[in-house]
């Protein structure tokens, strides 16, 4: 990759909105990442490599569980510190910032709203240095978007209950110390269960093969009656609400994170067009060019608005689900678009690995489908305007047709 020459745009003065502390995170995670991470990850990219030794920085910066208060080991930060943390992050990688969030808010938040006080000591300072990782298992092979049919289960044995089923499709976890496991008792209700690596019949295979998010590790996890102490069952929340709150975290740093993805593809656009020459004139001057980025700026301010306004609800607890259900969906949709526009704008160069678009524009083929796919997070917002779940519904009978 050429040197990182990023600098954010900001077309309606939204670093006035920012506290002081806001920018010094945000100026922190930036020249971490310039410094670290940028000279290094279009060849773990290439090689679908995990830059696992980048773990405990993200630790120093503060970036494992932002908002996890300073009694459990995390920076006690606010959303919107979070917010942008990983905003800097998946403007350089949408699989770093993978690492990141799926640590801190669907690993460390689970433990911190619903774990035993036991279980918060144990876990929340390790993982938040980054001497420990860990992931978080709610996929199944048959059911992606609708968790709520997971196959999943334990019974109670004495002091232990033994897991059985399968997760997919979960990031970390080949190398996580600790999974967050969703899985039915015996009466069908969902649980959070802490399986740690190495307990016996528990096995996580990495999945390969990915054309995206290919600097993020990916795997399976298997469980074949494992034996998991009672006390590693999260005591403070059962039902699939629990997991779904996790999911509200994730999805509102992921928001932020996306636009991250589309304000570098932008910049890298910008200053290409005013630099390349065609017919004697730099390309900026065409106005098809100036179509092109004067849309992009566009949609990034329109998604900054969204995304603040969304970060001072959360920090009052406001946030509905739905509201964080639309950023997700918006600020994805809008950064893929972007990315492609951008490629565009830099003709052949940009599909080399001289730019970061093109990975953006991959790793964002991944982003719009988890954490509740684009379609998912629009039939939410549908559910909220009409008061109709359309996730609920008779199967019609097609046998006389
Ligand atoms: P539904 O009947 O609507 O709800 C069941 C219960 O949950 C409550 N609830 C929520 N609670 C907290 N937060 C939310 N966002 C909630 N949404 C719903 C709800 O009130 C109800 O509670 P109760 O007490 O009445 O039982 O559930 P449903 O089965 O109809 O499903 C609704 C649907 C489709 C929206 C939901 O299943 C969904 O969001 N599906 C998408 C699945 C998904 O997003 N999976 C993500 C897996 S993790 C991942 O992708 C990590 S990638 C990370 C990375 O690498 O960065
Ligand atoms: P499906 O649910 O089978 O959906 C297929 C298509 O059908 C989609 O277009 C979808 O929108 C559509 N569809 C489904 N239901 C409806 C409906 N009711 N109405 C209209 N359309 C519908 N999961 C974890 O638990 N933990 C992780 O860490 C994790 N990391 C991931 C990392 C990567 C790289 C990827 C790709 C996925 C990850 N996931 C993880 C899984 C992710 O959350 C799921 O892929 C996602 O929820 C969609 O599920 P699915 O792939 O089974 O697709």
């Amino acid at each position: 990759m050429a040197t990182d020459l990023y600098t954010h745009p900001d077309y309606y003065n939204m670093d006035d909105l920012l506290s002081e502390e806001h920018k010094m995170v945000r100026t922190a995670t930036r020249d971490w990442i310039k410094q670290n991470v940028s000279p290094i990850i279009e060849d773990y990219y290439e090689r679908a490599a995990f830059p696992e030794h980048l773990v405990k920085g993200l630790g120093e910066i503060g970036a494992l569980g932002p908002y996890i208060p300073e009694e459990y080991g995390g920076p006690g930060l606010d959303q919107i510190s979070y917010g942008l943390i990983m905003q800097e992050l998946e403007r350089c990688d949408s699989g770093l910032r993978s690492t990141s969030s799926v640590q801190s808010s669907l690993v460390m938040y689970p433990i911190w709203r619903y774990g035993s006080e036991e279980q918060k000591k144990k876990w929340l300072p390790k993982l938040a240095s980054g001497e420990a990782l860990g992931c978080f298992g709610l996929t199944e092979p048959d059911y992606g978007s609708n968790p709520a049919g997971m196959i999943t289960n334990f019974k109670a044995d004495g002091d232990h209950v033994i897991l059985n089923g399968a997760k997919m499709w979960i990031s970390n976890a080949p190398l996580s110390d600790v999974a967050v496991v969703w899985a039915k008792d015996e009466s069908g209700r969902i649980h959070g269960l802490l399986v740690e690596k190495g307990m016996e019949g528990f096995t996580a295979p990495e999945m390969k093969g990915k054309h995206s998010l290919r600097a993020s590790i990916t795997g399976e996890l298997i469980f074949d009656n494992v034996k998991v102490p009672k006390s590693n069952i999260l005591p403070g929340r059962s039902g699939l609400g629990a997991p779904l709150s996790c999911l509200d975290s994730a999805r509102f740093g992921i928001a932020w994170g996306a636009l991250g993805a589309a304000m570098d593809c932008y910049d890298q656009a910008l200053r290409y067009s005013k630099e390349r020459t065609q017919f004697d004139v730099p390309i900026a001057a065409f106005q098809l060019t100036q179509k092109k980025l004067a849309e992009m700026i566009t949609e990034i301010t329109k998604a900054q608005l969204l995304t603040f306004r969304l970060g001072q609800l959360r920090n009052e607890g406001k946030a509905t689900s739905a509201q964080i259900s639309m950023a997700k969906r918006n600020n994805v949709d809008i950064a893929l678009k972007i990315s492609r526009e951008a490629r565009q704008i830099l003709g052949g160069m940009g599909i080399t690995n001289e730019y970061s678009i093109m990975r953006h524009m991959a790793n964002l083929e991944s982003v719009v489908t988890y954490e509740g796919t684009h379609d998912i997070h629009l039939l939410i917002t549908g559910m909220d305007i009409t008061g109709i779940s359309s996730f609920k519904r008779e199967m019609p009978d097609l046998s006389d047709m």
